[in-house]
C-alpha cells in the first residue's frame, strides 16, 4: 500500500519545525542557521549542477555559483590561515572519504581514536576508512579515557609505522596533543589528519587548538556543529600542490558529483557570520559547557573529565549508569522535550553501542539562541528534576525555551537592534 496524502508529509515538516523549536536541543552535532542564511534556502541553486571548479565547470550556467564558491574559499583561507580549501564535499564523512581514498592504500596501517574513546564512525573499520584498509589500530588513551597516552602512541607509531594517524573525535572534550607527536610523525613519515567536525567553529573562533599550525597535515570537517553553516564538509591544508591535486580528485569525481549548490550558498553566508561573531560565540559556548558540567556535577551526576575541568569544548559527557544507562535516559529526556544522544564512554566495550552508559550533551545550539550561564544552570536543574526526581518537566521545558527563539551571533541579531526613533508628523506639529 502506498501513502496517498502529500499533505501528511507537509504536516510532518510543520510538526518538526514546531516541535524542535520548543525543545531544549542538546545534540552536539547540530546547530541552527541564522534567519539570513536560512532564508536563502530553496533558491534556483537548489535545481542546478556545477561539477568541476569555478571557471572550469562541465556545465554552463554557473557564473553566479562560481563567484560564490570563490568568495567562500577566499574567506576560509583567511579564517583558517591555509593555502588550500576544498568546499565541494557534501558532508564531513564525504570529506574524510576523499582524503582517505588518496592517503590510505590497501593494507596500510592507520591509527584512529576508537569508537568508545570518541572516534567518529568514518574512522571505524565499518566506516569510510575501512573501505581502504583493515589494518586499523586504536590510539592508546590515558586511564581517564579522554586523552591520548602520548608515550604509548609514540611507541606504537615507531613500531607499526602507520601511513596516517587520524585525530579528532565525536565525543570530544579536550584538545589533541598534535605537537607532542609531531616529531615522531615527521621522522616516521606519518601524516596527521585532524577531523575537526565538532570543533570547527571553536577553531575559527580562536578558542581551541589550531591544528594546521600545530602540525596537522590536513583538516577535514563538517560545517554545522560549532560552525554556523549549512550541512556540508570541507578540507583545509597547507600541503604541497602535487598532494593537493590528488585530494581534489578525491573530492570530485572520487566521492561526489554535484555538490549541492543551495547549501553552498548558505554556507557562504554562514562563513561571514563566523568571521564577524565567531570569537565571542566560541568563548560563550565553551563557558556554557563548563557551567553546565559543573552544575550537573553539583546536582549529583557523574560528569566525565572532572579532574581536567570537565571540558574545553561545546560538549559535556555524563555517565548515566546509576540511572539505568544512556539509552533509557536519552528516551526519558526526549519524552520531556530535552533532546540529546546516548553515547558510549571510553571504558565501555564496543558491543554496548546500542545500550551505552553515557549521554553526550552539546550546548552550541542553545548558546546560539542566546542562552548564557543562568540558562545552563536551569537546564541542569531540569535534567535533575526529570532524571533524579522523576518529575514530568515538558511544560516547563517548553515555557523556558520560548524565551530563546531568535538566532544570535548573526546579522539577524543586528537587524533586531531598535532603530533610532523618528519623529512622527503628529509630534512635529
Ligand atoms: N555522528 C555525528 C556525531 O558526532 O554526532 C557526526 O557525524
Amino acid at each position: 500500500m502506498y501513502e496517498k496524502k502529500v499533505s501528511e508529509i507537509e504536516q510532518l515538516i510543520d510538526d518538526q519545525n514546531r516541535w524542535r523549536d520548543k525543545c531544549i536541543n542538546l545534540i552536539a552535532s547540530e546547530n541552527v542557521l541564522s534567519h539570513r542564511a536560512r532564508s536563502r534556502a530553496g533558491s534556483d541553486f537548489a535545481h542546478r549542477y556545477a561539477e568541476g571548479h569555478p571557471g572550469e565547470r562541465y556545465y554552463r550556467g554557473t557564473a553566479y555559483i562560481d563567484e560564490i564558491e570563490n568568495k567562500l574559499k577566499a574567506n576560509l583561507k583567511v579564517l583558517f590561515q591555509c593555502a588550500h580549501t576544498e568546499v565541494r564535499s557534501i558532508s564531513g564523512t564525504n570529506a574524510n572519504e576523499a582524503v582517505f581514498s588518496h592517503f590510505v592504500k590497501p593494507n596500510d596501517v592507520v591509527m584512529v581514536n576508537s569508537t568508545p574513546a570518541g572516534g567518529h564512525i568514518s574512522h571505524h573499520r565499518e566506516g569510510a576508512i575501512g573501505k581502504f584498509t583493515r589494518n586499523i589500530i586504536d590510539i592508546p588513551v590515558t586511564p581517564d579515557g579522554y586523552h591520548m597516552d602520548v608515550d604509548k602512541t609514540i611507541y606504537l607509531i615507531e613500531k607499526a609505522r602507520p601511513s596516517v594517524i587520524v585525530l579528532g573525535k565525536s565525543l570530544f572534550l579536550f584538545p589533541e596533543p598534535i605537537a607532542e607527536i609531531g616529531e615522531v610523525c615527521k621522522a616516521c613519515k606519518v601524516r596527521i589528519i585532524y577531523d575537526a567536525a565538532h570543533v570547527l567553529g571553536l577553531i575559527a573562533g580562536k578558542h581551541f587548538q589550531r591544528p594546521l599550525k600545530e602540525g596537522a597535515f590536513l583538516m577535514t570537517a563538517s560545517t554545522h556543529k560549532t560552525y554556523f553553516g549549512s550541512q556540508r564538509g570541507i578540507i583545509l591544508s597547507n600541503m604541497d600542490e602535487d598532494d593537493w591535486r590528488k585530494i581534489d580528485r578525491g573530492a570530485f569525481p572520487g566521492s561526489s558529483s554535484n555538490h549541492h549548490l543551495d547549501t553552498l550558498a548558505q554556507m557562504s553566508i554562514a562563513t561571514f557570520e563566523i568571521m564577524e561573531f565567531g570569537e565571542q560565540y566560541a568563548e560563550d559556548t565553551i563557558k556554557n559547557a563548563q557551567v553546565l558540567a559543573t552544575e550537573l556535577d553539583r546536582l549529583g551526576f557523574d560528569v566525565q573529565g572532572k579532574e581536567f575541568g570537565y571540558t574545553q569544548t561545546h560538549q559535556v559527557a555524563v555517565n548515566m549508569n546509576p540511572f539505568h544507562g544512556g539509552e533509557k535516559i536519552s528516551r526519558l529526556l526526549e519524552h520531556n522535550d530535552i533532546i540529546l544522544n546516548m553515547n558510549m564512554l571510553p571504558h565501555e566495550p564496543l558491543r554496548s553501542h546500542a545500550h551505552p552508559e553515557g549521554i553526550r550533551i552539546g550546548v552550541q545550539e542553545m548558546t546560539r539562541v542566546g542562552m548564557g550561564k543562568q540558562a545552563m544552570g536551569r537546564i541542569a536543574e531540569l535534567i535533575k528534576e526529570c532524571v533524579i526526581d522523576k518529575k514530568e518537566v515538558k511544560e516547563e521545558v517548553n515555557r523556558f525555551r520560548s524565551k530563546y527563539r531568535k538566532v544570535k551571533y548573526s546579522y539577524d541579531a543586528y537587524a533586531e537592534k531598535p532603530s533610532k526613533p523618528t519623529k512622527s508628523k503628529k509630534s512635529k506639529k
